[in-house]
């Protein structure tokens, strides 16, 4: 990877994040677009705040939960769209201190994640609907963008933006080192400069040198000379590359894809539309062997808790990754195309062949013939022989291939069935 991206190279080793929606939205329980989609005014949404009252709010069942799954780093929000801050900002009443809840509610996250050893991320809103100074009527999303009576209104956006740095610069001060700062999202022409990006990098720079910012500010991360703004990696959402990422120079890009559990970010009462583990492990992988991350998604409800239909499946990856998390941590792309049964990921002379689909007789790897020095099923570390079939020998595609032969019809592991490959290094 170009050293244009060394900063970010810890993070994008890890793999695996936890995604966190969580505000006021989890009380309607339609999602976190709600307010947009329903036209909600701030008057009609001021219900939700004096009813916040979290009680089973305990982010360090969240970030055991995370630590179970194997991810190694989370993100929260601390104000999505809605303009409701879980932290306790100075610059606005409108946050987690004076509803019931009566504290800062991201203080308890950065210290339950610290204490198991996750690195700390902040997803940040550019976006905000509750803001006076935010441009409303007319807007593309804004609640109140067909809304005559906010026609004529005057709006200082000056203002909105020494609020928006000024909360960045308390979540960036007041909670010691954070890892990822995740803002959302540009759109027309609120982007870049009219978020005055350049001063904000540099600021977020000074007070968090080894931070690791989103794409979202605007810019563009593609080019061979991105903006200062651009940011440090690309954050597909709902959608796993189909080729990875690389910028317009042909290097690879530094990427993550940010995906749903069900089709909701936030809580969504009767959304039940969940992925499964096994769809969930194999997306894990695909991101991997294009040399991307997972950020997966969770919802808590109104009360503080995940739903119980994520954390079955994040406990069924985790317990996939206790066995085969070699094959994921600090791994990329492989030296070899993708293959019939699946797909490989690598980590120097460590070469992964996860087997989706088993086929029938021998597992088949072109090029590798005479390269594979040991073979291993990696969930228990036992041994596999490479081993040409009778006869194999007169085909003609054997000439650079290895096979070998796993035993039954069945794969040992139905959600993804990993080979370790330790190749010979290369002459
Ligand atoms: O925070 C999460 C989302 O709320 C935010 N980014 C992730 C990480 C985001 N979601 N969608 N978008 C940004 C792009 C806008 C999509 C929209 Fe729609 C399509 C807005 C209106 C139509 C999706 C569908 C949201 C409401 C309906």
């Amino acid at each position: 990877m170009n050293s244009r991206f060394a900063r970010t190279l810890p993070l994008m080793n890890d793999r695996f994040g936890l995604f966190i929606h969580w505000g006021l939205y989890a009380i309607p329980a339609r999602g976190e677009w709600v307010r947009s989609q329903e036209r909600i005014t701030n008057e009609q949404y001021q219900t939700y705040f004096d009813e916040f009252n979290p009680e089973l709010y305990d982010p360090r069942n969240w970030a055991k939960a995370a630590k179970a799954a194997g991810q190694r780093y989370a993100v929260l929000t601390t104000k999505h769209h809605d303009g409701f801050c879980l932290f306790d900002s100075q610059l606005t009443d409108y946050k987690a201190t004076n509803t019931l809840a009566g504290r800062d509610l991201i203080r308890e996250y950065v210290d339950a994640f610290r204490e198991e050893g996750i690195k700390v991320g902040f997803y940040y809103s550019l976006i905000d609907w509750y803001h006076d100074d935010y441009p409303a009527y007319g807007d593309r999303q804004h609640p109140m963008r067909d809304n005559e009576e906010y026609k004529d209104k005057e709006i200082d956006f000056d203002r909105y933006l020494e609020y928006m740095h000024g909360q960045v610069r308390e979540l960036l001060t007041n909670y010691g080192k954070i890892d990822i700062i995740w803002f959302d999202f540009s759109y027309d022409d609120m982007t870049a400069e009219k978020w005055r990006a350049t001063e904000l990098i540099q600021m977020i720079r000074s007070l968090q040198p080894d931070i690791v910012i989103d794409n979202r500010l605007g810019g563009n991360i593609m080019a061979e000379e991105p903006e200062v703004y651009a940011g440090d990696f690309f954050s597909p959402e709902q959608i796993i590359p189909p080729e990875g990422i690389v910028n317009t120079a042909g290097e690879a890009i530094p990427w993550e894809a940010c995906i749903t559990l069900n089709d909701h970010w936030g809580y969504h009462a009767t959304d039940k539309n969940y992925k499964s583990p096994r769809q969930t492990i194999r997306a894990l992988v695909e991101c991997v062997s294009k040399n991307g991350n997972l950020l997966l998604n969770v919802g808590p409800d109104a009360k503080g808790e995940i739903p119980q239909e994520s954390l079955d499946i994040l406990e069924a990856v985790g317990k996939w990754l206790h066995r085969n998390g070699d094959s994921i941590y600090g791994c990329g792309i492989a030296e070899l195309p993708k293959p019939e049964w699946g797909r490989y990921t690598q980590r120097g002379n460590k070469l992964y062949a996860h087997v989706f689909d088993r086929g029938i007789g021998p597992i088949y790897f072109q090029g590798l013939k005479g390269r594979i020095k040991k073979a291993r099923l990696l969930s228990d570390g036992s041994e596999l022989h490479v081993e040409t079939p009778w006869m194999a020998d007169q085909y003609s595609d054997t000439e650079s291939g290895a096979f070998i032969h796993l035993a039954g019809g069945d794969l040992p592991d139905e959600l993804d069935t990993v080979i370790e490959l330790e190749l010979v290094e290369e002459i």
